[in-house]
């Protein structure tokens, strides 16, 4: 049986929460395989709004495997009051959620440097959610990370007390201290939790389901846009948010993955530093941070707003495989008389491409756009997509046309309820 990998295709937030949450019931597994708390997954359901930043967003199932993978890094602090949540919510989801031994651990000291660091770059912040990503993954790649398994040897502590002199030099080097005194008992708590979860080598839980026959979700975090080697760099996440990710990160062969779900917005919205050619800094943009409530779900942060940039969202599809866009947040558009997409950027010079140059020229870049007409309707109220204004449906052709991929699914409201299935 095959894997199936979600993805965004934008800077993050693309709904991607709520569209597993829809897929859920289809798979017997849903697996994170990259990215931490730095995620905000939000799925609305029954009146109720949970967001999710480790947890896979197949927890409210009680038949589904939730699978935290090895490309993931783990913020046991977070992680316990993640689960907490959704204990004092009825949610029952002990028996079914493995965490990979391999995935990183974010420590007390991996939060304190992302902050030093942060600070560290004056003028050219990354916009970091500062959980301790960046450094985390740093600690992996130069091969002096701690593992989730490595909580279950006998000198854990001693690792952990190595690390963190590591990180006071660094810190040291920017004349800081990490100060992370006051984090310490907690972490070890979360830590001793952490131990009485089900701790395995998931991807032999993941191989051994899937030659029985089951089929996986894999669920990406962050956006195709942010990815460490494709997006616009250095103003990116720490991992890698494509589908190639979803190999690594969960130790599945490429030959299982058939479907790939590209998530985008029916706008374009990014958090934190970096270029965003179509980005609107007028009342427009403020129309549609306040319509689509653009604030970050992690960090309440306001979302930079903009229109759908085509040229970005046909990149993100190349790298993916894309075999079906979902295409989100419809309704927050309900007002609009006109609808902008970019199909072009023009470099100073005059010349144009529809091609993502690299960053530097990107932020020189003037987006160039088509309007099409707004469908001036509410689209929650929608049930049947026959139903759906022309307006909406000329806006969802052109986009097939450019990007040469079905739409397959259309959002008009966040609840489980609100999404229209066109094909
Ligand atoms: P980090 O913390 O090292 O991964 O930050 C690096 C860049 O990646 C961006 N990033 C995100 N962008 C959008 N959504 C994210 N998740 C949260 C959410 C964000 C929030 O779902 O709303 O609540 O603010 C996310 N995570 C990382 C980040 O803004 C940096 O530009
Ligand atoms: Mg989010």
């Amino acid at each position: 049986m095959p894997v199936d990998v979600l993805v965004g295709l934008q800077w993050g937030d693309e709904g991607k929460g709520k569209i597993v949450d829809v897929l859920a019931p289809t798979y017997d597994v849903v697996a994170r395989f990259q990215g931490g708390p730095n995620a905000g997954h939000t799925l609305t359901f029954d009146g109720i709004k949970h967001v999710l930043h480790q947890v896979p967003s197949g927890i409210f199932h009680p038949h589904i495997i939730n699978v935290v993978g090895n490309g993931v890094v783990l913020d046991p602090v977070v992680f316990r009051q993640e689960l907490q949540k959704l204990t004092d919510r009825g949610i029952d989801w002990g028996k079914n959620l493995y965490i990979s031994r391999k995935a990183q651990l974010i420590l007390p000291s991996h939060r304190a440097l992302d902050r030093i660091n942060e600070e560290a770059r004056g003028g050219s912040k990354i916009g970091s959610t500062l959980k301790g990503i960046g450094p985390t993954y740093q600690d992996k790649i130069g091969r002096t990370g701690l593992r989730v398994g490595d909580i279950l040897l006998p000198d854990f502590q001693q690792r952990y007390q190595e690390a963190v002199s590591r990180h006071a030099a660094l810190a040291e080097f920017h004349g800081r201290g990490l100060e992370i005194e006051e984090f310490e008992a907690d972490f070890f708590s979360a830590v001793e939790f952490l131990r009485t979860l089900k701790l395995t080598d998931t991807e032999y839980l993941l191989n051994d389901l899937l030659k029985q026959g089951k089929n996986i979700l894999a669920e990406g975090a962050q956006g195709s846009m942010l990815d460490i080697d494709f997006g616009t760099y250095p103003y990116v996440t720490s991992s890698s948010t494509i589908v190639a990710g979803a190999c690594t990160g969960l130790g599945i062969a490429p030959q299982h993955i058939k479907k790939v779900y590209g998530i985008s917005k029916a706008y374009c919205t990014r958090v934190g530093s970096g270029p965003f050619p179509t980005e609107l800094h007028d009342e427009v943009g403020e129309q549609i941070r306040q319509a689509g409530r653009e604030f970050g779900s992690t960090t309440g942060r306001p979302r930079r707003c903009g229109w759908i940039d085509l040229p970005a969202l046909r990149y993100s599809i190349m790298l993916n495989g894309v075999t079906e866009i979902h295409l989100m947040k419809a309704d927050v558009l309900d007002e609009f008389d006109e609808i902008r997409v970019c199909t072009h950027y023009q470099f100073p010079d005059g010349q144009q491409t529809d091609q993502l140059p690299d960053h530097g020229d990107l932020e020189n870049m003037q987006p160039v756009y088509v309007s099409l007409p707004g469908w001036k309707t509410t689209l929650q109220t929608i049930s049947d997509p026959t139903a759906l204004p022309q307006a909406l449906v000329t806006y969802v052709e052109y986009l097939e046309r450019y990007l040469s991929v079905p739409v397959s699914i259309v959002s008009v409201g966040p609840d489980r309820k609100s999404t229209l299935h066109l094909k």
